[in-house]
């Protein structure tokens, strides 16, 4: 279907929208001011459409899934976010943890499957030295060699930096000596210091993070970026996150793709209301045209649902994300989404709205074009 942008500025009559649409088209970056404007505008099919004009540029009809599964090797958290139900203290009845057997297992399952991914964090257990998480990776790098290891969050790797007295660079040299491919975005949620001391305010703080990932893209580790909203944060926080996001993908282009996370309040000490389909659809928009230099925009069918991702589809964004297996953060705090979906769904949800399925791997290399 082909976009015939002209005709959806017809219907819209507010001004200032179409001085940034004309902006988008134009090629030019929106100021902060613009993504603002966007956020609090009503015009939603027209956002979409502007946004989808954007990404079809960028990814043409495809639309992006994986073979992965995420893998949590514990629950045991010494920070205890007000956001997050996932984390418990050790002494907890719902506390777990994995034996490296059961991990390898599962990975061999994921593998035999034709999975290409593993995906792999968690809790932050004071129990755990610095050489657990390096093992953790080596171990399965060097069983399944073919296989990417996405793990660790950048809050991950900031306490393995603080425990074993090393460098960011060191501790991400050594990671990547032990298997280590990618990281993932989890652990951004969001960077106003404001919104950050309510919701986490004992882990790493923004500058640690994007410091982080800053010095991983810098020894050719590329990573993932995320934002979690709909909690305590206001638009122009939700504007500010993007902005640094923008700021650092200009200095080094290691970012891969954003993901927004949107926020599930059930269980946790923050409590809060669900997003709104529409927040939803608007923030996925906002973040395709605002990150003019990210090549992807993920819909995470796990926060939004299969059905508004679908439809996210349509709103800007290019991925679904994966087949996963078995989700365990966020079905904590109350999503209703499946624990992990088949290829075929994943397919079928690509192709019901309108797009060419393509399996990739992590690095958005095209492993099969579903034609
Ligand atoms: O950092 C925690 C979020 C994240 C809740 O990099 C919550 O490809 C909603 O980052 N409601 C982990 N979200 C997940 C994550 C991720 C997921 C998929 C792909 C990638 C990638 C990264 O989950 C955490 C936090 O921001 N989270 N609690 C909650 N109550």
């Amino acid at each position: 279907m082909e976009l015939v942008i002209e005709d959806v500025f017809k219907t819209v009559r507010d001004k200032e929208f179409l001085k940034i649409a004309d902006k988008v088209l134009e090629e030019k970056r929106l100021s902060e001011e613009d993504a603002l404007y966007l956020f609090r505008s009503n015009n939603l099919t027209a956002l979409g459409h502007l946004a989808e004009f954007v990404n079809r540029k960028k990814n043409g009809m495809h639309a992006y899934f994986i073979i992965n599964r995420q893998i949590n090797p514990t629950n045991v958290c010494v920070y205890q976010c007000d956001f997050c139900a996932f984390g418990v203290r050790k002494s907890d009845p719902r506390a777990y943890e994995m034996s490296l057997e059961e991990i390898l297992q599962k990975v061999e399952e994921t593998f035999r499957a034709g999975g290409k991914e593993i995906h792999m964090v968690g809790g932050i257990p004071a129990h755990w030295g610095y050489d657990k998480y390096l093992e953790l990776v080596r171990a399965i790098k060097s069983r399944f060699p073919e296989i990417v290891v996405k793990a660790w969050t950048a809050i991950e790797v900031h306490h393995m930096a603080k425990i074993s007295k090393k460098s960011y660079e060191e501790v991400l040299r050594e990671l990547k000596e032990a298997g280590l491919d990618a990281l993932p975005g989890g652990g951004a949620e969001i960077f106003s210091e404001r919104a950050r001391m309510i919701i986490a305010p004992n882990k790493a703080n923004a500058e640690e993070y994007l410091e982080v990932h800053r010095v991983a893209h810098r020894l050719g580790i590329p990573s993932n970026a995320t934002m979690l909203y709909g909690h305590v944060e206001t638009l122009e926080e939700r504007v500010e996150h993007l902005s640094k996001l923008r700021e650092i993908q200009d200095e080094t282009g290691g970012f891969q793709v954003f993901i927004p996370l949107a926020y599930w309040p059930e269980g946790t000490r923050l409590g809060g209301r669900r997003t709104s389909s529409v927040d939803d659809l608007k923030t996925i928009a906002v973040s395709r045209l605002f990150l003019d230099n990210f090549d992807h925009i993920k819909a995470y069918w796990v926060t939004l649902g299969e059905k508004v991702a679908q439809i996210a589809l349509n709103f800007g964004a290019d991925d679904l994300d994966g087949t996963i297996e078995e989700e365990k953060i966020v079905h904590s705090a109350g999503t209703k989404s499946a624990y992990g979906h088949s290829v075929d769904r994943l397919v079928g949800l690509i192709r019901k709205a309108g797009k060419v399925p393509v399996e990739r791997d992590t690095f958005y290399r095209v492993v099969k074009v579903y034609d």
